[in-house]
């Protein structure tokens, strides 16, 4: 038998150890309540209120933290623009870009923010263009809404329902292409309270280039989308080029100072093993959500996705950003600094700190290059070839010709009665196969613009112009496989 006492002292303890659960529990709900951020449904039904219109920064520049908490309507205005630029010392490429540089312009809104876009496609430019944001809820994030043939302005609203890190990118057929070509940044939805405060932050994007010359072929390279397909790389670059943030263009902060990095991947094709060479990431925003993870020494970037990385700088020198799939780096121009300046701090790091990265010198419009295919294809009735013609038109050029085939006045010529259609040898076989630029005339009007050559087999050709020829233009006859292996082979002309 225990004694009253006894029975009090177990009651008390069993009492003692229910508060310190207690307290444990709440303890810890505290602190991932300050890591979780608002919710979607908390935000639908806000009301945003008084205009603004959003900063917009070049890499690797961000906007400042926003001053409101409240959520608004903001504008964002932004323009693509296809431009030759640098790709490293000696090597040019045609880069399509939203707003002119790799990675386009980065944007900064809060969760509950109405964002009014507005997408421009200059009228130099040869392509029509569209932007996925993956910050949209809603089909497509946005790409239907904003397709855009040259010298137009597409305009779409969307609620910020998520707060996190996003990438956006062209979505316009082809799609790979447009993303090779640079058509990628990000866009920040801050919590309502924003994000803690730093001192230093910069905004530093991987994509990865395919280019018909090897890494280093000086002169104007053109896109090779073989090596794309075989996701072979000739250049993975951070903002844009190689080099565009190293030496004398390296990031400044001092020593002491706190620093977040936003971290995008446009790709297409590489996953980045994203490091920085003498830092160890103090925290690390997973994927770009909420999920915080610390002490993290790479973290993964998927093209498509982002990480935001924070770290403090104890120790003056130059930290390298790399891609820790290390060729990348030495050999492909995977490379960005920080220079941190100011006293050494000999318990943090004795000894002298340097890096040589070995970047030899020298080392990129569009052209896909030609594969043959050379696949032997049972030929089909004409039934099938329209149904399937269709969905292939539908895919690989209803983005410039348009879904009815009547063009874009002044950008794409129509497909509906095309007399220059109607006076191809070659049925139009060879358009699709060699892709086709320089001025030409259709029912009466001029166009001079450039049609990339598509990659596509023989069967699929003679379905589009099979599709083409009856719907749009009231052509007799079908076209067959083997009239298109014929033009492949050079034995009928254009
Ligand atoms: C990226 C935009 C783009 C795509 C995609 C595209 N075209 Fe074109 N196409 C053009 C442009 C631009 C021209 C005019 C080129 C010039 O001015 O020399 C053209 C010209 C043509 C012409 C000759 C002019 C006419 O109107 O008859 C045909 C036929 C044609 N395209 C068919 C197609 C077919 C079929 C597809 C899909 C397999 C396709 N195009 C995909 C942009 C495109
Ligand atoms: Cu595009």
């Amino acid at each position: 038998m225990k004694t009253k006492f006894q029975k009090l002292k177990a009651i008390s303890l069993m009492v003692l150890l229910y508060l310190f659960s207690a307290f444990l529990f709440s303890a810890c709900n505290n602190a991932e309540d300050k890591n979780k951020s608002i919710h979607p449904d908390d935000i639908i039904n806000t009301k945003a209120a008084g205009d603004v219109e959003a900063e917009l920064t070049d890499a690797p520049y961000v906007p400042k933290p926003l001053e409101y908490s409240s959520p608004r309507k903001v504008k964002v205005h932004l323009e693509v623009i296809e431009r030759t630029g640098r790709m490293a010392d000696g090597v040019e490429y045609t880069f399509w870009t939203f707003g002119g540089q790799v990675p386009g312009k980065f944007i900064r809104i809060k969760a509950g923010d109405e964002v009014e876009f507005h997408l421009s496609n200059h009228p130099d430019n040869k392509m029509p263009h569209n932007i996925d944001l993956h910050a949209v809820t809603g089909p497509g994030g946005g790409a239907a809404a904003s397709l855009t043939a040259p010298g137009h302005t597409s305009v779409f609203s969307f609620k910020a329902l998520n707060v996190g890190l996003f990438i956006y990118h062209c979505a316009t057929a082809p799609v790979g292409m447009h993303i090779a070509n640079g058509m990628y940044g990000l866009i920040l939805v801050e919590p309502p309270q924003g994000l803690p405060k730093v001192d230093k932050e910069f905004y530093v994007v991987q994509g990865d280039f395919y280019t018909r010359g090897k890494f280093g072929e000086p002169g104007l390279q053109d896109f090779d989308m073989d090596k794309a397909l075989r996701e072979e790389a000739d250049y993975v670059v951070f903002n844009g080029s190689v080099g565009a943030n190293a030496g004398d263009n390296a990031m400044q902060v001092k020593v002491g100072e706190t620093v977040r990095l936003y971290v995008g991947n446009g790709g297409p094709n590489l996953t980045s093993a994203f490091h920085v060479i003498g830092e160890i990431f103090d925290k690390v925003y997973v994927e770009g959500g909420d999920l915080l993870n610390y002490n993290v020494q790479t973290t993964l970037v998927p093209p498509g996705g982002s990480a935001i990385v924070e770290f403090k700088c104890e120790a003056p020198g130059m930290l390298n950003i790399v891609d820790h799939a290390i060729f990348r780096t030495f050999n492909k121009g995977a490379l960005a600094q920080i220079n941190v300046t100011g006293d050494e701090n000999k318990t943090v790091y004795s000894g002298k700190q340097r890096d040589d990265v070995y970047l030899p010198e020298g080392s990129a419009i569009q052209h896909i290059s030609e594969a043959a295919p050379k696949v032997a294809v049972a030929e089909r009735t004409k039934e099938e070839r329209l149904a399937l013609g269709k969905t292939s038109y539908e895919t690989n050029c209803s983005a410039c010709h348009m879904k009815d085939g009547v063009g874009v006045p002044g950008a794409f010529p129509p497909l509906v009665k095309s007399d220059y259609l109607a006076n191809r040898v070659d049925k139009g076989i060879g358009i699709i196969l060699k892709g086709l630029s320089g001025p030409i005339k259709v029912n009466g009007k001029e166009f001079n613009g450039v049609m990339p050559a598509l990659q596509l087999t023989d069967d699929e050709v003679a379905n589009i112009l099979t599709y083409v020829r009856a719907n749009f233009s009231k052509l007799d006859g079908m076209v067959n496989a083997a009239d298109v292996a014929k033009v492949r082979t050079g034995d009928i002309g254009h």
